[in-house]
């Protein structure tokens, strides 16, 4: 259903907005079908409309390379061009940056990479990188590049001046998320993304965003956009978008996409009795602590559509947990993953392996914890220190690999001189794949069976491969 908007004035700013990630060119995406369309550069969409600015975006989702954006730049002429940037699309956000230049546009970069490194995005051509929350910034960037005015000293906004970086004041952060306009889901093709998942689930899934920020502190954890601030939407406005959602493109299942769902629990309790008196219907997930999930929260939860839960486990033992700052108690996991397997809400686990101080028997106990619980889905990744990060600053001497972090966050490249070589790291990540295959052939053979084949790989294990792939190294940087 199109939405009807005021026209903007003639003679208003003209933006246009960019995702320059394309799922062909993504290894995780071939492996986890996952595909949203990002909540980032929608709302932006939305706020600058909302402030008289006329908005077009090219989603690179679905396309082959970036040539549909030269094709936009030249039937819409914008004043400003503006890329959201992951580390993945690193390369392909400078290919734009430099078609924006070659069509007579401003480019500014901005999202997560952009703000952990403005210096690199200026330098590979962009003319002002926004390294923190983009509303405001970008509303004033527009039209003071549609002005011809000073750029210099725009709260929220870095300009690369003779060869140096200058940033403008910080911008505090937006107050009310409430007032925040719907996101503009008309900018991007969302009968592609909702038909892919009918497709690939008989479910229409669309991704919602309660809140900005996390209040937690992990070592490992990067979070050049919002820091440690928190903010969140109304749970009356949580449900507009739901209704919203609903209404306009018969959505039937959600994603809440914040980094932590539920931070506080009166707001949860708020938006439960919502979902049940709206009763909207929906099916949904969300990534969720387990200190947070309290086993009468998840009863509750199940009972108004919750199917998912992501859950960062991290570990089995108790001392990577504090070494990680995690806050969590090996109790605490225990406890919310037993309750979600009593109400019978799947579970998919996030793990690390490789964290400074963890030793082989660390990794045991983590292994002992996944084969006592066996969730349903799981990622084991190697740690990868992130600029800006306690744990980047504890390795920084031990660096390796370069910074190809993201692309193989999902699992398989070492960047820093662990304490084990890589090789050991990539045979226990395989422990866990055999460990998750005998837990769903528990359900076909016979247990004696599943056990048997266990205890084989654990002698493996200990007798072979561990001294193998170990040798004689003494383990280097056992400390954090
Ligand atoms: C939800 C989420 C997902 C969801 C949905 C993503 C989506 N399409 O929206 C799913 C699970 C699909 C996903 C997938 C991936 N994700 Co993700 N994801 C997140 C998460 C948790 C929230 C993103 C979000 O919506 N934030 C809220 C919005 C409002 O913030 P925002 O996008 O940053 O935008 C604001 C500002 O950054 C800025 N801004 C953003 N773009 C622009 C552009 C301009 C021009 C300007 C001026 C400002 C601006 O203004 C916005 C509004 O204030 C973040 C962690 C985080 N907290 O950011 C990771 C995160 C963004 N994801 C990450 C990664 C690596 C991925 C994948 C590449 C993983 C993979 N497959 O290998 C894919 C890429 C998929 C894609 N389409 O790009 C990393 C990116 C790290 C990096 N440096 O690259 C993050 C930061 C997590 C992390 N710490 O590792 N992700
Ligand atoms: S890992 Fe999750 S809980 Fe920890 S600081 Fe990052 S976002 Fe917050």
């Amino acid at each position: 259903m199109t939405e009807r908007r005021p026209a903007p004035p003639r003679d208003s700013p003209r933006v246009l907005l960019v995702d320059p990630y394309l799922a062909r060119e993504d290894p995780m995406e071939r492996k986890f079908v996952e595909l949203y369309p990002s909540l980032g550069l929608l709302t932006l969409g939305a706020y600058l409309r909302s402030q008289g600015i006329e908005v077009e975006m090219t989603d690179l989702t679905f396309a082959r390379d970036a040539r549909p954006v030269s094709a936009r730049l030249r039937s819409f002429r914008p004043h400003v061009v503006g890329v959201h940037t992951k580390t993945l699309t690193h390369r392909r956000a400078n290919e734009i940056a430099a078609r924006a230049r070659a069509e007579g546009a401003f480019s500014v970069a901005g999202g997560p990479d952009a703000a952990t490194r403005p210096a690199a995005y200026l330098e590979a051509g962009f003319d002002a990188v926004v390294p923190g929350e983009g509303e405001g910034a970008l509303v004033e960037l527009a039209r003071r590049v549609q002005q011809g005015a000073e750029l210099g000293g725009i709260p929220g906004v870095t300009l690369q001046r003779n060869g140096r970086l200058v940033r403008g004041p910080p911008r505090p952060f937006l107050r009310d998320l409430d007032a925040l306009p719907l996101p503009a889901w008309d900018l991007v093709d969302m009968d592609e993304y909702l038909g892919r998942w009918e497709r690939a689930t008989g479910e229409r899934r669309a991704a919602v965003l309660t809140s900005r920020g996390c209040p937690f502190d992990c070592s490992w954890c990067s979070k050049p956009t919002f820091g440690r601030t928190f903010r969140q939407q109304s749970p009356e406005r949580v449900i507009a978008e739901l209704r919203a959602l609903k209404g306009r493109y018969a959505v039937d299942y959600v994603r809440f996409c914040d980094d932590v769902f539920g931070v506080s629990r009166p707001w949860i309790d708020r938006l439960l009795t919502l979902l049940e008196e709206e009763g909207l219907g929906l099916r949904w997930e969300c990534l969720a602590r387990v200190d947070l999930l309290k086993p009468d929260l998840l009863k509750r939860m199940r009972e108004v559509g919750l199917e998912r839960v992501y859950v960062g486990v991290e570990s089995g033992s108790q001392k990577m947990l504090d070494l990680m700052n995690r806050g969590t108690r090996l109790a605490q996991v225990e406890r919310t993953a037993e309750a979600l397997r009593r109400e019978g809400i799947r579970q998919f686990w996030f793990l690390m392996l490789g964290y400074p101080g963890e030793t082989l028997e660390d990794i045991e106990q983590t292994l002992q914890l996944f084969r006592r619980f066996s969730p349903e889905e799981y990622s084991v990744s190697i740690a990868v220190p992130v600029p800006g990060t306690r744990f980047y600053d504890s390795v920084k001497q031990r660096l390796g690999g370069g910074t190809r972090a993201t692309r193989k966050s999902g699992g398989a490249s070492l960047l820093f001189e662990a304490a084990y070589p890589e090789t050991l790291y990539r045979w226990e990540q395989a422990r866990f794949g055999l460990e998750a295959a005998l837990g769903k052939a528990r359900e076909r053979l016979s247990p004696r069976v599943v056990e048997r084949i266990g205890r084989a790989a654990d002698r493996f294990h200990a007798k072979v491969a561990t001294p193998l792939l170990v040798g004689k190294k003494p383990p280097a940087g056992a400390g954090p």
